[in-house]
């Protein structure tokens, strides 16, 4: 058999025939190079025959090197039991496959680790010798450790194993093994102060109601009975306000499963009459279960309205609004401890609101607008591929929606967003205004976009 001969005239062309059993099984190899290689398995006590052929001018002296091709290793490791619980131990099944060209020997599996609660107790395992293409386990060797009783995270442990074999080398395969934990959050935190001002922001002189919960979010139940104590952190810039009731409260009697919420008995906070708008009070909600582990998180409460910051990366011109007296000026945003979203526009001068206001959000699949339109708060999405309104929460609010203002107000619950798949503290959007829809594109947009393409920013919270 004969390699190349269609090959044009000046290539240099190498065939190779291997000859096994008494029976052709051919490889080959041919190209424009000098340099062509063939990898074959090969059998012991059979001779082998190569061929190589020059064409057509192409003949000369050529180097022939023959290598074997090195050891190799694939691993399959079955930890035992596939997930580990805190406190316990987990042997792994290796199934080590020699993929190499030749025969290892010696060859040792070893663990290691750099984490901390991962306590090594059996850390190698001897696995012989094994042919090329075979494989061996280490059903009479085994790997085995232990995980610290304080792994208590719901994260996976992870360990390395490295593989020897006499002649050199080493591989190295990470183990990751699931040790499924309860993950206690605090969810639904509300600030509601009906005997102060009802503005939803806690102010100076007023004490407000927090009311809140706990989900677990973790991979097991939480044993019951769940507790919390809610404290004011020393980082608060808010001196002498108090939390009642002081202490621990129940959250739930019983057991709370994977994905389960339970309602917290609210505290009433009292800020001093004394305190300044912007200054913070950090509170610390520590959950516990009835094994006494905890789970922290901390919200900080900002004295006064909101905190808005620019979502700009500069301001938006001044007088690029067409025929719309509304010209966009600044888009800024806020989200505070008890998640809700607000969205300002600001605008270069007063303007009556007669047309039409679009605040659009993007989850990088998903987008929506919080729209301003007839004096009136919609909600559109183009989730189904054409632009529909979607239903329109109660908490979702414009201000305001008529008359002549400097600025205007959206404001929702992050969890209440129809449509959006907010994931992390970040969603992206931007701001535009139209008079009516028979003008050929908005008059304004913010950040700007004298082009009419979306100019999407990154809000991040
Ligand atoms: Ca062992
Ligand atoms: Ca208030
Ligand atoms: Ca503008
Ligand atoms: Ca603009």
């Amino acid at each position: 058999m004969k390699f190349g001969l269609h090959q044009p005239i000046g290539y240099l062309v190498l065939g190779l025939i291997f000859t096994l059993l008494g029976c052709d099984s051919s490889g080959g190899s041919q190209g424009t190079t000098n340099t062509e290689e063939i990898t074959a398995n090969f059998s012991s006590s059979t001779t082998y025959y190569i061929l190589a052929e020059g064409y057509a001018g192409a003949t000369g002296a050529y180097n022939l090197k023959v290598e074997l091709a090195a050891v190799d290793f694939d691993a399959i490791i079955q930890p035992n039991p596939t997930s580990g619980i805190p406190g316990g131990t987990v042997s792994l099944a290796v199934t080590l496959q020699n993929i190499g060209g030749m025969t290892a020997s010696n060859v040792t599996a070893t663990l290691s680790t750099t984490d901390a609660e991962v306590i090594i107790q059996d850390g190698t395992a001897a696995f012989g010798s094994i042919l090329a293409g075979g494989n061996a386990v280490n059903t009479t060797d085994p790997l085995v450790f232990r995980i610290a009783s304080s792994h208590v995270n719901n994260q996976p442990v992870s360990l390395s194993m490295t593989v020897t074999a006499s002649g050199g080398g080493s591989w190295v395969f990470p183990v990751s093994v699931p040790v499924p934990f309860a993950d206690l959050d605090l969810v639904n935190l509300s600030l509601s102060d009906p005997g102060g001002n009802n503005n939803g922001f806690p102010d100076p002189g007023e004490s407000v109601s927090l009311g809140f919960g706990v989900t677990n979010s973790g991979a097991s139940t939480a044993t019951g009975p769940i507790s919390v104590a809610v404290s004011i952190e020393a980082g608060s810039t808010v001196s002498g306000a108090t939390l009642l009731p002081t202490g621990s409260t129940v959250c739930s009697a019983g057991n709370l499963a994977v994905g389960g919420t339970a309602a917290c008995p609210a505290r009433t906070l009292t800020i001093p009459a004394g305190a300044a708008n912007g200054q913070t009070i950090i509170l610390n909600f520590a959950f516990t279960d009835a094994a006494a582990h905890t789970w922290s998180e901390r919200r900080t409460l900002v004295v006064g309205g909101a905190v808005f910051a620019s979502i700009l990366p500069v301001l938006d011109p001044i007088g690029d609004n067409g025929a719309y007296n509304c010209d966009l000026r600044d888009v800024q945003a806020s989200v505070d401890a008890t998640n809700i979203l607000r969205i300002r526009t600001i605008f270069a001068t007063p303007c009556n609101l007669t047309g039409i206001h679009d605040v659009y959000m993007y989850d990088g699949t998903r987008m929506i607008t919080l729209t301003l339109e007839g004096n009136a708060k919609n909600i559109w999405t183009n989730a189904s591929g054409t632009w529909e309104l979607t239903p329109n929460p109660t908490s979702f609010t414009i201000t305001p929606l008529s008359g002549t203002t400097l600025d205007v107000t959206y404001t929702i619950p992050l969890a209440d967003i129809p449509n959006l798949v907010i994931t992390g503290n970040s969603v992206m959007m931007f701001a535009a205004v139209i008079l009516s829809w028979s003008e050929a594109d908005y008059n304004d947009y913010a950040p700007d976009s004298p082009g009419g393409s979306m100019p999407w920013v990154t809000f991040a919270w």
